[in-house]
């Protein structure tokens, strides 16, 4: 009798013991912003064709799998859509008639890779994420990263789309280049994801800006501009006129400021002050660009916002995909 008081008075103070030890733990991660059970896992992506992609991340998300896996798989859907006129081998050529393609992919663990102006590749992603994984570098770029990517099993897929280089002959004829804000209104897609782990991973591919200069890389492959994850703070990609968010290291800037402190909306909003501010400095008009960022961080929070309306973004957490408005400056 003895023996079971004891072991009962024993097994309460153990159990008060961890429950103690528990609440410090859940007061410590809530004192410190991290992460919180019930938000994860979640994925965002841009635009409306990013609530295809999301569906498709969820998969890997929902049985627990890795952001890094949900984020590759999701955006391949859209780069597999010959339909899409921004981004994969559908997408629209540049001034000289070849379809050009950038993308990027970052780990939870600062892994990056990265490919630039690749031609005749189904899945730029997947060679970022060969890149990543098994070469010593960071970025391939043009006849380099299609060589490797051939070199990894890779098909070389030939020619462009029909519908693509009826629209190229037609941009010809007066060869004006003047990319247009939200003119196909589904441009890139960039990927952001916490799984249920908390990591997070994020994933940035596209076709670029139609009619640009041949080897012309926007921000879309960079790390730092078109995507950025650190798994203490949360991710960031963007989407837009690329050579705006290189100008400020956009995603960079995002995530930088959510360590300090800003909430995912605070600091999208604040890199598209920075933007605005560096446009009318050197005398541009705002009008004619749009950036948009999207960003989430360790507590699930998110954000987005981008210059002028007409940006979207999809998120996909416990209550479903969604497709939602940004918030935009030039009110
Ligand atoms: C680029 N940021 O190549 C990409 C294009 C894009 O909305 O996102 N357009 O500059």
């Amino acid at each position: 009798m003895e023996d079971r008081r004891n072991f009962i008075k024993t097994s309460a103070l153990a159990t008060a013991a961890i429950l103690t030890n528990l609440s410090k733990a859940d007061a410590k991660e809530q004192k410190t912003g991290n992460r919180l059970t019930s938000v994860k896992p979640v994925v965002l992506s841009t635009w409306k064709f990013g609530i295809d992609a999301n569906a498709e991340a969820w998969k890997t998300l929902a049985n627990s799998g890795r952001a890094l896996d949900a984020v590759e798989a999701g955006v391949k859907v859209i780069e597999g859509n010959m339909k899409e006129r921004s981004v994969g081998l559908g997408g629209r050529p540049d001034r000289d008639g070849h379809v050009t393609l950038d993308a990027c992919i970052m780990d939870e663990f600062a892994n990056i890779g990265s490919v630039a102006c690749i031609e005749h590749i189904k899945h730029p992603i997947s060679v970022a994420r060969a890149v990543m994984e098994k070469t010593p570098h960071v970025m391939l770029v043009g006849e380099g990263a299609l060589q490797f990517a051939l070199s990894q099993g890779f098909t070389k897929e030939k020619g462009v789309v029909e519908e693509s280089q009826k629209d190229w002959k037609e941009w010809l004829k007066t060869s004006n280049y003047k990319p247009q804000a939200n003119i196909e209104n589904h441009d890139t897609i960039g990927m952001i994801a916490m799984d249920a782990n908390g990591n997070f991973s994020g994933a940035c591919t596209t076709s670029g800006l139609a009619y640009k200069m041949h080897g012309r890389v926007g921000d879309s492959p960079i790390i730092g501009a078109g995507l950025f994850v650190d798994n203490e703070v949360g991710a960031a990609t963007a989407t837009g006129h690329g050579e705006e968010v290189i100008r400020i290291a956009g995603c960079h800037l995002v995530v930088e400021l959510m360590r300090q402190g800003k909430s995912p909306q605070q600091a999208c909003e604040e890199a598209v002050a920075r933007i605005v501010r560096i446009t009318k400095n050197r005398g541009k008009n705002l009008k004619d660009i749009q950036v948009g960022f999207i960003a989430i961080n360790q507590n699930g929070q998110h954000g987005a916002y981008c210059i002028q309306s007409g940006f979207n973004y999809a998120i996909y957490d416990g209550s479903g995909n969604n497709l939602v408005d940004s918030d935009y400056f030039m009110k």
